[in-house]
């Protein structure tokens, strides 16, 4: 629950207090279940957006647009990943890009350079962008049938974890310089997704991030998570990731 924009599912809201210091487990997932008090608020405020992302996703199954929401923290790679996926498919797919970001037209200025339709959403104070919102966004974007949409969620692993756009896929976005514990952190978000992108593997020798607990980490909370280690630096492991947008739907 993010309490600044009053957004998220507050079923499961959870306060929780060690109660023995010496208790400690081993793994994180176990802590849920041990030696913690627990206060569960209940409130569902995510049912009007959840209407209109469904009458999003099929609007955009009318028009043959395959959309894929990009969710990760601030400055895991999603601009830059776009900036090297989207020339890459050039000739094969007409892509159009919705950038969120609280304020600038930054990210916008950058998918332009790259020839592919752009609109981005300043969301304000807000965390996370919201199914009008991209309905509203969508119409200003001039797009051909069949088309691939990207939408570059606000840069935050929380809120955007709950709040469906009527996409196809949410794709989630980690860089080694976060840490391979997160998913055990913010497991709503890898919950969510179907895709995992562990980006910036070229930082690996200089970072302390261990691939593979990473994606243990991840498949606890998900197993069905496909995973995409690469470079968007580099442009190393770019070659699967593009080859599951080709994949025919
Ligand atoms: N070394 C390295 N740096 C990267 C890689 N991908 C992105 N970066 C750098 O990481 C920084 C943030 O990248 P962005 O693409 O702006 O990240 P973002 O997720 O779009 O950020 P927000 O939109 O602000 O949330 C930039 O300095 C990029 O050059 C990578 O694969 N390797
Ligand atoms: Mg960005």
């Amino acid at each position: 629950m993010c309490d600044t924009c009053g957004c998220g599912d507050t079923n499961h809201v959870t306060i929780r207090k060690p109660i023995q210091e010496h208790d400690h487990h081993s793994d994180p997932t176990d802590q849920q279940e041990h030696g913690h008090t627990t206060i569960n608020l209940e409130q569902d405020i995510l049912s009007e957006n959840n209407r209109l992302a469904e009458r999003n996703r099929g609007y955009f199954e009318a028009k043959e647009w395959f959309v894929i929401n990009l969710v990760s923290s601030p400055g895991s790679g999603k601009t830059t990943l776009l900036e090297q996926t989207i020339p890459l498919l050039q000739g094969t797919l007409s892509v159009g890009v919705i950038e969120g970001d609280q304020q600038t037209m930054r990210d916008a200025a950058r998918i332009e350079q790259t020839g592919a339709a752009v609109v981005q959403i300043n969301t304000g104070t807000g965390c996370h962008l919201d199914a009008q919102m991209v309905r509203n966004a969508v119409n200003e974007l001039d797009l051909q049938s069949p088309s691939l949409v990207f939408i570059e969620n606000v840069g935050n692993l929380i809120c955007p974890a709950l709040f469906d756009l009527g996409e196809a896929h949410k794709v989630v976005i980690i860089s080694v310089t976060e840490g391979d514990d997160k998913p055990y952190k913010y497991p709503t978000m890898f919950a969510a997704a179907d895709i995992c992108i562990i980006n910036k593997t070229d930082l690996c020798p200089h970072v302390d991030f261990d691939l593979e607990k990473c994606m243990e980490a991840a498949r606890s909370v998900n197993h069905h998570l496909k995973f995409f280690p690469l470079s968007a630096k580099t442009g190393e492991g770019l070659e699967d990731w593009l080859e599951w947008l080709k994949m025919p739907r």
